[in-house]
């Protein structure tokens, strides 16, 4: 007899840095979410859509539960919590190196208890750990709540990751595909191109810096080169930041800088598009973006 289809919601939520968007890149086999080894890399909901012969699951990332700062910061927090509500199954990742439950996985639990959800409680990262070292912390955490499944991971080494879907399977129910089964995002070409030189100037640039970034794509237009007639796209971009200083830092000596990341993200965004790519960056200064109504509620959590 023919397996029954079943098809479901999941969501990732996890203190910033645990490697949600690693999990998920990794579980999709293509790079739909930007990761970085900087805390507050994901900003908004990004679906990824993982098809197998018997099942599509829809993993949402979430950007990571920390202490807020700004009108942007309280924005990501709401959309991590929100999307919980919304979906069949949590997926709660925690990292293999911590000792305790500290504030920020401490208000994690009390969502999930809220939510009242089959929730997988997965802890990555455990290259970093020996494995003795984790059976403290599933005490820990299996004192808290009754998690469907505790799995040890590393979703940098792909290690155990496919247990993940299989775990998800099992708590699913039978249903049809939600999106066509070629799809594995619900991003846009812009947000893709957006995220992806966000991810190269947060890689090349310290600190200070990157977190008041935001990038704009002005134009994407795909357009037919005259020599060999193949296809090809012109992309323009702002990159906005919240001081002069850090203009100044973004675009670099002689225009270095900005050239790199320019460069990187060209790369990158070739490789997914299949196909040439012009890229052209400008730098502006928008110096309260973070706490502005409308730029922010481009991050809001929307079902
Ligand atoms: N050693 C190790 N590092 C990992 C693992 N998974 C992720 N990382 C690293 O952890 C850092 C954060 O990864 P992300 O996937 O961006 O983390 P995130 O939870 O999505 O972070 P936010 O979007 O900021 O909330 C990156 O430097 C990853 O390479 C793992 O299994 N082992
Ligand atoms: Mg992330």
């Amino acid at each position: 007899m023919e397996k029954e289809f079943k098809s479901g919601f999941v969501s990732i939520i996890g203190r910033t840095n645990v490697g949600k968007s690693t999990l998920i890149n990794s579980l999709v086999g293509e790079k739909i979410a930007i990761m970085t080894n900087k805390p507050q890399t994901t900003r908004t909901a990004i679906r990824a859509i993982v098809n197998r012969e018997n099942s599509q699951i829809v993993i949402i990332d979430t950007p990571g539960i920390h202490k807020p700062k700004s009108k942007l910061g309280e924005t990501m927090n709401d959309t991590a919590f929100g999307v919980t509500s919304d979906v069949d199954v949590i997926l709660f990742l925690i990292e293999a190196t911590s000792k305790n439950i500290g504030p920020g996985d401490r208000k994690i639990i009390e969502k999930i208890k809220q939510a009242n959800k089959k929730t997988i409680l997965i802890i990555n990262k455990i290259d970093l750990v020996k494995k003795e070292e984790l059976l403290s912390l599933i005490e820990l955490y299996s004192a808290e709540y009754n998690f469907s499944a505790i799995l040890p991971i590393s979703a940098l080494k792909q290690d155990s990751t496919e247990l993940v879907l299989e775990e998800i399977t099992k708590l699913l129910k039978p249903g049809p595909a939600f999106y066509d089964t070629e799809e594995y995002t619900d991003q846009t070409m812009r947000q893709l191109a957006e995220e992806t030189i966000r991810e190269k100037a947060l890689k090349l640039l310290d600190d200070e810096v990157p977190h008041g970034l935001y990038v704009e794509v002005e134009k994407m237009k795909l357009s037919k080169s005259r020599e060999d007639n193949k296809p090809f796209y012109n992309i323009e971009a702002t990159i906005y930041c919240l001081r002069e200083s850090h203009k100044g830092i973004i675009i670099g000596k002689k225009g270095q800088m900005l050239k790199k990341i320019g460069t990187y993200a060209r790369q990158d965004l070739e490789n997914t598009l299949g196909m040439k790519v012009n890229l052209k960056t400008w730098v502006k200064v928008k110096e309260d973006w973070q706490d502005t109504d409308s730029i922010v509620k481009k991050f809001k959590w929307s079902n």
